[in-house]
């Protein structure tokens, strides 16, 4: 900045159901804002690479059944497993670009029978909050054109519905909802503008924490 005073890096999260091209429009997004000279990492939750997320991947690959509750304490766990990473490189002015996030916690377990939103939330309270929130919304039929689900646990499209209604339900007035019923390159634009507005509000700002 103008004092050459170090910035942070902003934490920005991109959610959606399935099939909305999150994972697409995200890798774009290091891609682009790198060749930008914006320093940017690239994060995914769940993260499969850890003890806790091969544990996390046994279960969505139907390889393993885990109960309801410790499933989603699995999920938080695999979130705070990284947030001294996250905290690290958001101090050294390096911004996060993370494909889901306590969001898709809530709405996938919430849309489980017997759980509801509020109970959902307590173990991901504290995380690092987002600067920004874009999540990206896909119409059934828009998605039912993008071809059949795969093989994942969750990937039904009952079960879709209902997470996109508990979506619906938590998003705030800050959120960012996008329609992804679009092209690759229109999308990516859009979410572009988005990232490079976020990172330039929220440098001087504090980082506030999750559902606090
Ligand atoms: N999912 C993802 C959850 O149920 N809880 C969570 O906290 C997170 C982060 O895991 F069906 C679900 C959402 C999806 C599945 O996600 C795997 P990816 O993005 O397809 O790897």
């Amino acid at each position: 900045n103008a004092h050459g005073t170090q910035t942070r890096g902003s934490l920005i999260v991109i959610e959606g159901c399935d099939r909305s091209g999150k994972t697409t429009q995200c890798s774009l997004l290091q891609e682009n804002l790198t060749s930008s000279g914006y320093s940017v990492k690239l994060m995914k939750f769940p993260d499969r690479t850890t003890v806790i997320g091969q544990m996390i991947n046994d279960y969505l690959a139907c390889k393993q059944d885990v109960d309801d509750h410790a499933v989603h304490l699995l999920f938080s766990a695999n979130r705070w497993e990284r947030v001294s990473m996250m905290l690290k490189l958001l101090e050294q002015g390096t911004s996060l670009i993370v494909d889901r996030y306590a969001y898709s916690g809530v709405c996938y377990t919430a849309a489980k029978r017997g759980f509801d939103m509020s109970w959902c939330k307590q173990p991901d309270i504290g995380l690092p909050r987002p600067d920004t929130i874009v999540y990206l919304t896909l119409s059934s039929e828009a998605a039912a054109k993008r071809g059949n689900y795969g093989e994942e646990r969750y990937e039904q499209t009952d079960f879709q519905k209902k997470v996109a209604d508990n979506f619906a339900a938590l998003t705030e007035d800050s959120w960012k909802v996008i329609d992804a019923d679009k092209s690759i390159e229109n999308l990516q634009a859009e979410l572009l503008d988005i990232c490079k507005e976020t990172i330039k509000r929220s440098s001087d700002q504090p980082l506030y924490k999750l559902w606090t």
